[in-house]
This record gives structure tokens, C-alpha cells and sequence, in this order.
């Protein structure tokens, strides 16, 4: 780094978004002046617009330059913010959390946290949750709901751990190099996350067949082999149509479904439940399972403690109906498989293009590409997020996956090795082992609360309703909650009640705007980070970054690592954060890798660790000769889940229409004719970076896709201000044209709220009927009832052109 005069090129990555692009930061003068794509770095093919627009955002006039605190009670129009110290905001953090937590315990101090996909909260968000663990509260609002739930939760039911990986080594990710077919499914790589881009428009080139699953045809949907436009929230019917025609053709690995997944498992007819050995004998177990031998003619028992049969020789059927004596008489009983089919059977290829609408010879053509282009791939996103069956759908779409077999296979979604690193979440600290549950895990036991994660609602029902248990202090990194959820006037209500809210970020947010006191944040380009493997290949997991800082921080801001570790020392949790030191907190961290800091930073921040790839690791036999399996109560790919039933839901991956929705809602869809939904902006990350001039020079306004047609019944021309009205409110946008969408189908953004100083462009009023809050527009009175999501991306609306 320089300070003075000179030029200097530092190696490092853009962190502003997912795809953690690898790139060259040129300094000039001291100051921080471009960003450019480093072809040597595993990530480094490309940047985006953002990526090279990095130094506008550090020197963007709008920045939190100190800690401020308020001195005026919310709700006066002038919070009266004055600057204070770091020393004095902490000890007013530290001191308000400590008597929150003395007073309602310490479930009482929730946090909010930015999605890593879209900040570098990537650089601290472990070290965030060690606070959390530290401290004993399991409350983190972040967005989970409508990020990654699907993805990362939902196929954990059927696989036992993501199918779609959500970070460096957590859950399967597509092995786009090797794969025959990938499947971009709700996603938009070339728009959100570059590496992935780059990678499948490379991949295709090879020969990869592509399909694309999205109600817009954009980013690589013009090199796809086949482009699905699906009805935005039919996803779960478009899965279970695309199996039903790859079981009714046997375009399924049959030796996959009966050694590694629940299909063979019998379920009682009678009860709708699997069929255990307690079933059959008083004194039996109910978590041995039970399939139907073929070559026996009988019940064979699965134990899935051992994984394997109790009898040798069984050879269990997936098809048929079978009697069996049980302890209450005699029950009909049928494979798990046979089920599925069933349910899938129900999905043909009319039905599904009456519900999707997509035509048959489409889906044949997708079905077909999925089985012979194997190994096939798939990534899940947004898209498939922000439904009221999220839950389902994501589950219905891993179980289409499963079909092909490519689990863990090379080409298909791969479970990636990572570089050793010691595990820093702190869930082993006291306070962890004694936490209280998650608000909303009554509610909602198999949601996100179940993996400490809650929703905005339940955060919002805490605060203001003491449901189920009250919380008084908040701590936000980063996240611009009011913005990104539905019900901003009741967020507004809800952080103006608390006793005390710390917020961090890099601007004053409307959500920044409601704190007590203030934390300017520092950005990834004036912080030091350590990251651990790069997520999107065997060659990117391999890479170890010490990413160094480009320029010093801007006024008085710091890294939100370092704002941890401050606060904890504050908090008298020193101990168990290396007393304040990130440098002996990073070496602890490194040191199993064999890696250590001072060599690092003498190979200029990265390294490489060789890492072994072993496919199908499911099949590897431990000591005892028993296979390692799926982290499931079976220990198998759940095609039923157990779990799922016992908590009322359905257990196999049945689709439901969206709650709000032209075939739930005929009456509603009468006055609100339109399906509307909504994407990631290219220039922004969802309500950023609209205060960056040469992001803001290329896009203006919120813009609203919509067909030709649709818009010229309604009198709209491209260009207008329209507003997007619905049952639960409205907002304003540009009309932009898009003749590839359905004409029924409208396509909107949010975020919007930020000015740009430089342009003069305006900011705007979040809590505006007559703005442009695209959020307003959805209703939170109909959620998933797993996971409760809210339907940013599948509800009712009409659009009307402004006078
Ligand atoms: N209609 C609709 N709504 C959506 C979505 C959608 O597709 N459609 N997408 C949803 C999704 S997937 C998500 S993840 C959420 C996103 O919601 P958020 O997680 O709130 O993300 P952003 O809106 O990008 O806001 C991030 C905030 O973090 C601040 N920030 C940036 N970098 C840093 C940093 O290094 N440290 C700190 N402390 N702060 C930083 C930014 O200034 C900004 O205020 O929005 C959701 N809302
Ligand atoms: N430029 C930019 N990059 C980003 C972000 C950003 O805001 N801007 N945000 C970051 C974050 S937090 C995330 S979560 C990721 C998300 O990355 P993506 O998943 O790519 O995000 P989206 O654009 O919201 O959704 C992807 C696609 O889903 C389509 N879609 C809408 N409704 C449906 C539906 O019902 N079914 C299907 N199958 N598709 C549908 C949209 O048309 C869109 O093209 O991106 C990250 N990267
Ligand atoms: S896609 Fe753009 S914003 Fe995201 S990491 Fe790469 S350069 Fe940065
Ligand atoms: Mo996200």
C-alpha cells in the first residue's frame, strides 16, 4: 500500500457480492483510483460494473465517516445525531446490552446481519455469530427467508445438508467444469454472480448443454439448449412434471434410488407414515425402517443406525402394493419410490403446462437434456426463493435432482473439499450450550428458527408483541432490513420501540436511521480479511486469500471484524477473542491449513493448498464398514420425510399454488390480473450502490418489465411512469418493455431509496404510498407455512399508467 506519491497494483478481490471476483486494485497517490480483473486468481476472469466502480464507492461523499449517536427521541424528524468517539459509542453498546441481557435475558439482544451474497459481511459474519455465541443469544435476522432458505435448508431434508452450497464448503456445489448439463434454475449467474457466468458461458462453448428456468429470458438464457418460462411460484409443479416424465421413460438411476435413498422404505397405507419395526412387533423399534424383499416376498428390516438391511440377500422392491401383518392387523404398504411416482404422475406434461405455463414439448426437451447430457448440474436461487412453497419447492427440485444420480458425482453438484481451518463460530463457547430457542421455532419448528436463523416478522412480533419472549436491543451489521422485507412501517415501529439499537453499515439507511447509535463500517477495500476457499471450483476451494486493505479506512470507520472484536472486549468477552487481537484470532483460524499469516503476506496475500477431490462420498465405508450415508434420520436421500409428517406437513415434495395467485385467488385476480414478481438489478446489489454516479448515470428509476401487449392494453408506452398496484399497496416505476415475458407476467425491482449526491439524483421516501417502494406492494398476511417467506416473487397485481 502506498500513502504517497507513486503507483502501486495491490492483489485482492471485489467482496461486494457473492462472486468474490479476484482483481488488482491500482493506488495512485494514496488513493484507491480502479479495479481491475485478475486473470491469475481463481475467480478473476471478469468484473462487473459495480466491481470496477469500487473506488466511487469509498470515496462516495454520503459515507458514515464517525460513530454518531442520537440525542432526540425517534420519531422527532431530527434525531439530533452527534459525533461521538469509538471508546464512548461501544461502552453505550456494551452497557445497553449487558442490562437488556441481566433484565430479559440474553434471547432478549437480537442481530441483524446483510446477506453475505450481496456485502462482505462474508469477512465477518463467523466472527459475528462467535459474538453471538459468546454473548448466548441465538437470534440473527438475515434475511435467511428470503436468501437462502430454500437452497440451504429446504434441500437439507432431502439430502441431509444443502444441495445447492451456500459458502465455501457448506453443501454441494454445481462442478460446472466437469458438467454434462447444468441447470440454472430461478438464477441469474451473468447478472448476480460473475464467477458463475463466466464459468457456464465456457462450460457451453465445451459442449455443456444448458437449461435455464426463469420467467425472463435473461443472462444465458439466450445460449441455452432449452429456456423454461415458468409461471413465477409454479417451480414445485414444473420438478414433479419434469420427474414424472423421467420415471414414466425409466430415465432415472434406479441402483441410486434403491442404494442411497428412502424410495424403497415402506409407508403404511393406513397411516400415511413409514412402516417401522414396532409396527410389525410390540417390543420393536420404531427407527428401524422396513422394505419389501423381492426375494423373500417379505418384510426386510433397515436399520439406519448401521445403514445397512438386518437380513442378507434383500433385493427391496420400489414398486408395488404389499400386505404385511402388524401388531393392529393387516396394512397395505407401499414403497416410498412408488409414492413419489404417484404424486408425479399427477403432473403431466399438460397439466404442468396449464399450471407453468410452458409447453409439453419444452418439458420433454428439458427432461430428456437432464437424463442424457449427465452428469447434470443445477444451481437454485433467488428465483425459486420468496414463494409461499418455497419449502416444497426447493425440496421437490433436489428430489428431481436426485433422479440423475450426479449427486457427488463428478459434473454434478459436488460436495467440494475444503483447506483445513479451525472452526471459529464459537459454538462450543458457554453461553452456546444453554441458549434459548430461536424466536418463532413454536411457530415454525422446521423454519429457519431451527438453525437460529429468524424471520423479520418474528423479530418484529418480539419487539412490539413480547412474542413469544421480548426482545429489547438490537444489533444490525449492515442489514437495511425496513428495505429489503415487506411491512416497512411496522419494522419502523418495531426498531423505534427497542430499549437500544446498534447499527453498523456504510451509509445512513432509512433502517441506520432508526438507531441509537451509529457504527461507520469500513469496506472491504480499506479492511484486511481472511478467506478461506473460493467456493465455485476444486481450484477455487484450494485458494487461500489474505486480502490485504487497498487504501487506509476513510474518517474513523473500521471493519466490522474489528468492530466485533472491539465489542467484545468491551463486553468483558475478551477471552474467548484473542483480547481484541484479528491477527492471533486469523492465525488460530489458519493454522490447521499448515498456512501461516507472515507467509502469506510474503507470497502477496495467496496461496494455494492442494486439495484431494473423492466423489460419491456418500458411499465411503468408515471403520466399521458402515458408509458414511446422508446426514438424514434414514441416513438416505428422503424422498419422504418422516419429519415432515411429523410435524403436519406433507412428506413428499406436493406442490400447493402460491397463496396469492391468479388459480388460488380467481376473485382477487379479477381486480389484480397480473403475476408479478421481481429480479436483482445489474448495476446494484439490492438497495445499494444507487448513490455511486457512474451506476446511477446508466439507470435512473425503478423500472417494471412488462410485455408489449400488456402494457398496450393498459394504454403504457415504454418509458412511462406507471404504478404496480396490489391488495396489500402500490408503487411507482418505469415501464420497460420485454417481449420474451408472458404477457400476464410483470417483473419488478426494490431497493430504491438511496440520492445520488453527485448527480443530484433524488432519494426516496421507503414509507411513500405514491413512492416507488416495490416491497410495499406485498402482503405478509399469506407466508410459507414452513419457513414463513414472504411472496416477493409471486403475487397479485395491476399496473396502471399515471396521469
Ligand atoms: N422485492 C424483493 N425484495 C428482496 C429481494 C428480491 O429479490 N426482491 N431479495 C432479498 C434478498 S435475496 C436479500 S439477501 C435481501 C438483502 O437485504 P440486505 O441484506 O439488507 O442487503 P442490501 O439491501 O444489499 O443492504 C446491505 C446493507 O449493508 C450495508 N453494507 C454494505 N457493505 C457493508 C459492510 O461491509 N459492513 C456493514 N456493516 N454494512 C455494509 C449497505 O450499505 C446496506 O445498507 O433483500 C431481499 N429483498
Ligand atoms: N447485481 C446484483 N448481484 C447480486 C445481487 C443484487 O442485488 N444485484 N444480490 C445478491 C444476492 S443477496 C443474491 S440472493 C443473489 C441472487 O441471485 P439471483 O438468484 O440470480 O437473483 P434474482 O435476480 O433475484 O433471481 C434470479 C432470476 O429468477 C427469476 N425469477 C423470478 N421469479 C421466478 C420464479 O418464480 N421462478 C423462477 N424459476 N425464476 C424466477 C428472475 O427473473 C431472475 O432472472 O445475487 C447476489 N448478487
Ligand atoms: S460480480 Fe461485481 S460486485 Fe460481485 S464480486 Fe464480482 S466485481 Fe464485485
Ligand atoms: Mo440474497
Amino acid at each position: 500500500m502506498t500513502d504517497d506519491g507513486g503507483e502501486q497494483d495491490i492483489k485482492t478481490y471485489c467482496a461486494l457480492c457473492i462472486a468474490r471476483c479476484g482483481a488488482i486494485a491500482s493506488v495512485e497517490n494514496g488513493r484507491f483510483a480502479s479495479l481491475s480483473p485478475d486473470p491469475t486468481h481463481p475467480t478473476g476472469r471478469a468484473l462487473c460494473a459495480k466491481g470496477r466502480a469500487a473506488p466511487e464507492l469509498v470515496y462516495n461523499p454520503d459515507r458514515l465517516l464517525y460513530p454518531m449517536k442520537r440525542t432526540r427521541p425517534k420519531g422527532d424528524p431530527d434525531p439530533g445525531w452527534v459525533r461521538i468517539g469509538w471508546d464512548e459509542a461501544l461502552q453505550l453498546t456494551a452497557d445497553a446490552i449487558k442490562k437488556t441481557a441481566a433484565e430479559h435475558g440474553p434471547e432478549a439482544v437480537a442481530f441483524t446481519q446483510s446477506s453475505p451474497s450481496t456485502t462482505s459481511l462474508s469477512d465477518s459474519a463467523a466472527w459475528i455469530r462467535r459474538l453471538m455465541n459468546a454473548i448466548g443469544t441465538p437470534n440473527t435476522a438475515g434475511n435467511i427467508e428470503l436468501c437462502g432458505w430454500g437452497r440451504a435448508y429446504a434441500t437439507s431434508y432431502s439430502f441431509g445438508g444443502p444441495s445447492v452450497g451456500v459458502g465455501p464448503g457448506v453443501g454441494a456445489m454445481c462442478d460446472i467444469e466437469n458438467a454434462g448439463c447444468l441447470i440454472l434454475w430461478g438464477y441469474n449467474p451473468s447478472m448476480t454472480r460473475l464467477t458463475h457466468g463466466t464459468m457456464a458461458a465456457q462450460a457451453v462453448k465445451r459442449g455443456m448443454r444448458l437449461i435455464v428456468v426463469d420467467p425472463r429470458h435473461v443472462g444465458l438464457a439466450s445460449k441455452a439448449d432449452c429456456w423454461l418460462r415458468v409461471r413465477p411460484g409454479t417451480d414445485g409443479a414444473l420438478a414433479l412434471g419434469l420427474a414424472n416424465i423421467m420415471i414414466e421413460k425409466g430415465s432415472y438411476d434406479r441402483d441410486f434410488i434403491l442404494r442411497w435413498s428412502n424410495g424403497p422404505m415402506l409407508v403404511r397405507t393406513d397411516e400415511n407414515r413409514l412402516l417401522t419395526e414396532k409396527g410389525l412387533v410390540a417390543d420393536g423399534s420404531d427407527i428401524r425402517l422396513c422394505v419389501w424383499n423381492t426375494v423373500a416376498g417379505q418384510v426386510a428390516l433397515y436399520d439406519p443406525q448401521s445403514g445397512g438391511y438386518e437380513s442378507v440377500g434383500v433385493t427391496p422392491a420400489l414398486e408395488g402394493l404389499f400386505q404385511v401383518e402388524t401388531v393392529t392387523g393387516p396394512v397395505e404398504v407401499r414403497p416410498v419410490f412408488d409414492m413419489y411416482a404417484a404424486l408425479c404422475r399427477e403432473y403431466t406434461p399438460e397439466r404442468v403446462a396449464e399450471i407453468c405455463w410452458i409447453e409439453p414439448s419444452e418439458l420433454e426437451k428439458a427432461a430428456d437434456l437432464i437424463w442424457n447430457a449427465r452428469p447434470t448440474a443445477y444451481y437454485a436461487y433467488s428465483g425459486h426463493e420468496q414463494h409461499t412453497n418455497t419449502t416444497q419447492a426447493a425440496r421437490a427440485m433436489s428430489l428431481l435432482y436426485a433422479l440423475t444420480g450426479s449427486f457427488d458425482q463428478r459434473g454434478g453438484n459436488v460436495l467440494f473439499p475444503s483447506v483445513p481451518s479451525a472452526d471459529i463460530s464459537g459454538g462450543n463457547l458457554p453461553a452456546a450450550q444453554h441458549m434459548a430457542d430461536a424466536l418463532g421455532l413454536k411457530a415454525r419448528p422446521l423454519g429457519p428458527s431451527r438453525f437460529q436463523q429468524i424471520t423479520s416478522r418474528e423479530l418484529y412480533d418480539a419487539v412490539l408483541k413480547d412474542d413469544p419472549y421480548p426482545v429489547r436491543a438490537l444489533v444490525g451489521f449492515g442489514a437495511n432490513i425496513l428495505v429489503a422485507h415487506p411491512g416497512a412501517e411496522r419494522g419502523r415501529e418495531a426498531l423505534s420501540a427497542l430499549d437500544f439499537f446498534v447499527h453498523t453499515d456504510l451509509f445512513l439507511t432509512p433502517t441506520a436511521s432508526l438507531a441509537d447509535v451509529v457504527l461507520p463500517a469500513a469496506t472491504p477495500f480499506e479492511s484486511e480479511a481472511l478467506k478461506i476457499g473460493f467456493e465455485v471450483s476444486t481450484g477455487a476451494q484450494s485458494t487461500v486469500q489474505l486480502r490485504e486493505r487497498v487504501v487506509p479506512p476513510q474518517g474513523e470507520c473500521r471493519s466490522d471484524t474489528q468492530i466485533v472484536f472491539d465489542l467484545a472486549v468491551k463486553f468483558g468477552l475478551g477471552d474467548s477473542f484473542w483480547n481484541g487481537d484479528v491477527e492471533a484470532a486469523y492465525a488460530h483460524q489458519l493454522a490447521p491449513s499448515g498456512l501461516t499469516l507472515k507467509g502469506l503476506r510474503e507470497a502477496g496475500g495467496r496461496a494455494t493448498v492442494p486439495l484431494d477431490v473423492q466423489h460419491a462420498k456418500y458411499a465411503a465405508p468408515d471403520a466399521n464398514g458402515v458408509p458414511a450415508g446422508f446426514a438424514t434420520p434414514s441416513r438416505k436421500v428422503e424422498f419422504w420425510s418422516e419429519t415432515f409428517a411429523k410435524h403436519g406437513h406433507d412428506p413428499l415434495p406436493a406442490y400447493e399454488e402460491p397463496l396469492t395467485s391468479p388459480v388460488s385467488q380467481p376473485d382477487l385476480a379479477q381486480e389484480y390480473p397480473l403475476v408479478l414478481t421481481s429480479a436483482k438489478d445489474p448495476l446494484y446489489c439490492n438497495s445499494q450502490h444507487r448513490g455511486v454516479p457512474s451506476l446511477r448515470k446508466r439507470e435512473q428509476y425503478p423500472t417494471i418489465e412488462m410485455h408489449p401487449d400488456c402494457a398496450a392494453a393498459r394504454n403504457i408506452e415504454a418509458g412511462d411512469w406507471v404504478r404496480i398496484v396490489s391488495a396489500a399497496g402500490s408503487a411507482r416505476a418505469v415501464a420497460r418493455f420485454n417481449a420474451k415475458l408472458d404477457a400476464r407476467v410483470v417483473v419488478g425491482q426494490h431497493g430504491w431509496w438511496q440520492s445520488c449526491q453527485d448527480l443530484e439524483a433524488s432519494a426516496y421516501d421507503i414509507y411513500d404510498p405514491d413512492g416507488v417502494n416495490y416491497n410495499r406492494t406485498i402482503g405478509i398476511d399469506k407466508l410459507d407455512p414452513i419457513s414463513g417467506t414472504a411472496p416477493h416473487k409471486s403475487y397479485l397485481c395491476e399496473v396502471r399508467p399515471l396521469p
